[in-house]
């Protein structure tokens, strides 16, 4: 059997791209078709997403695959935010960024009032001011009263493609709005928001098939031929199935502008202490749980790159990393769940802040800023996977990091040692190959996921780092850590 080609449509908080996966027996290769930026725009109403421009990378991206006569076409993208569609199907507005300061205060307040317990034992999902229910909540304007449906990113973006209206359920599971049990919106929280039950569109499991592209969807990409096909549509439950994991016992890194840390389990964790860690039960490929905890990943580094380009001062990220490799271990530290690193903004300025409110020495150049960035990074994804671990009661062999953070070297490196464990690092694609093999997998070409993960680990370029160093230094500065966060 030759290999067959699937196009597979990411959509990241800092890029866009479109690639094509070849699969076959004991073959799978990507190429890219078109990368595009994913800029977002402030506008009076706050900070939104540029979807018109992003769908126009989209269709650029698809018709650039058309080439390679992709049988389908999977589309995922990042968690909570949503369009609204009036009865026409017209957009009403821009989408908010998650990143949007509108859900300040009301996040809080939806939570206090429906009850922490409540919230978590329906949903099972970690508290995070953005989640789609309290964006909704915290709607202004007339857009949710003319709305028909609610649509979340990688859905619209399907529906524009093919008129298909639907939910897919690993990213209706990140909403707050889905019952973690019955896997069905819940009636409670919609109502308990205002939002109208009626505007969400029923739920599908990847694999369900949305149909053929049409209208100018077809004629712009000249791939009228192809189907869409519902994939894992949240990019983190599409980087989790394209984990090359080869035993049970892995913990993974899903690690760009976010890393989202965690375990894949068979069932929810929703106990009281899962709760207070703030652990979230996400859903993953075939029922399974992506159990994990947000942390804010390789955000703080690329808002810095960003501040320091915009002030005409660009810096080379390679020459930086290998800079930082030799800058002193340990200067200063961050607590990155810390809500100051959360919003778009001056981040040297607001590191070197949080280190002078903390009594520590603000970093003295860019190699200590970003040596101190990562290595808060390494101590957060130590704190996360080991806490996930006890809380899940499961015993890590090996930790697999995967997305555009496995191309940092550095990072890597003190990932290992502060988690004391083995790392794998790669693939720096593992969302798009995740997308492209639950395609395949339609296609009636692979079976089970444990099968998908072994043609992944056995074709994918990987690099394998062993834990080096003194592990007494990791456990002193995540002592440090915790009495920042303690004093904060
Ligand atoms: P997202 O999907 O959230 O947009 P990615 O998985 O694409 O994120 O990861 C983007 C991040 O990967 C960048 O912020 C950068 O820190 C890191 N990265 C990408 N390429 C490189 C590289 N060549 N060297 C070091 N880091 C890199
Ligand atoms: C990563 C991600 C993450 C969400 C966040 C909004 O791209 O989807 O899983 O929590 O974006």
């Amino acid at each position: 059997m030759s290999a067959a080609r699937y196009a597979a449509v990411d959509l990241g908080a800092s890029s866009g791209r479109v690639v094509v996966g070849a699969v076959g027996p004991g073959e799978l290769s990507l190429t890219e078709a078109h990368r595009f930026a994913n800029r977002p725009v402030r506008l009076p109403t706050g900070l939104h997403w540029d979807v018109l421009d992003l769908y126009a990378g989209v269709l650029d991206g698809l018709r650039a695959a058309a080439e390679a006569a992709p049988v389908s076409v999977g589309v995922d993208g990042w968690a909570v935010d949503y369009g609204l569609l009036d009865s026409g199907g017209a957009l009403l507005g821009n989408p908010h960024h998650y990143r949007d300061a509108r859900t300040e205060g009301v996040a809080e307040a939806v939570r206090d009032r429906i009850g922490a317990r409540r919230l978590y034992e329906l949903t099972g999902l970690q508290f995070l001011p953005f989640n789609t229910v309290f964006q909704l909540a915290a709607e202004r304007g007339a857009a949710l009263g003319a709305a028909d449906r609610l649509l979340l990113v990688p859905d619209l973006v399907n529906h524009w493609l093919t008129g298909a209206v639907g939910a897919e359920l690993t990213n209706a599971s990140t909403t707050g709005l889905l019952d973690v049990r019955t896997r069905t919106w819940s009636a409670e929280l919609a109502a308990a928001v205002g939002l109208p039950l009626g505007l969400l569109p029923e739920p599908h499991a990847p694999g369900h098939r949305l149909g053929p592209l049409t209208g100018p969807a077809a004629e712009h990409t000249g791939l009228g031929a192809a189907e869409v096909v519902a994939v894992a549509s949240h990019d983190t439950a599409s980087a989790v199935v394209g984990v090359p994991a080869t035993t049970a016992s892995f913990g993974y890194l899903s690690c760009g502008t976010w890393s989202l840390a965690g375990l894949e389990l068979p069932a929810p964790v929703l106990t009281d202490a899962a709760r207070e860690a703030n652990f979230t039960n996400e859903l993953g490929l075939d029922g399974t749980t992506r159990f994990l905890r947000n942390i804010a990943g390789l955000w703080p580094l690329q808002e810095s790159l960003r501040t320091w380009a915009a002030a005409g001062t660009p810096a080379d990220l390679t020459a930086l990393l290998r800079a930082a490799a030799r800058a002193e271990p340990f200067a200063a530290l961050l607590d990155l769940d810390d809500p100051v690193f959360l919003p778009p903004g001056d981040m040297p300025a607001r590191i070197a802040d949080y280190c002078r409110r903390t009594g520590q020495r603000p970093p003295p150049d860019r190699p200590a800023l970003v040596r101190c960035v990562l290595e808060s990074l390494a101590l957060a994804h130590r704190a996360a996977l080991r806490q996930a671990a006890d809380l899940a009661g499961r015993d890590l062999d090996v930790v697999h990091l995967v997305g555009g953070g496995a191309h940092n070297a550095l990072l890597c490196r003190l990932t290992c040692d502060a988690l004391g464990l083995p790392l794998v690092a790669g693939p720096v694609e593992a969302t798009a190959l995740g997308n492209v093999l639950v395609q395949a997998r339609a296609d009636d070409r692979l079976g089970d996921l444990a099968g998908m993960r072994r043609l992944i680990a056995e074709t994918q370029p990987l690099r394998r780092y062993e834990p080096e160093g003194d592990a007494g230094a990791w456990t002193a500065a995540e002592r440090r850590v915790a009495e920042l966060r303690e004093a904060g």
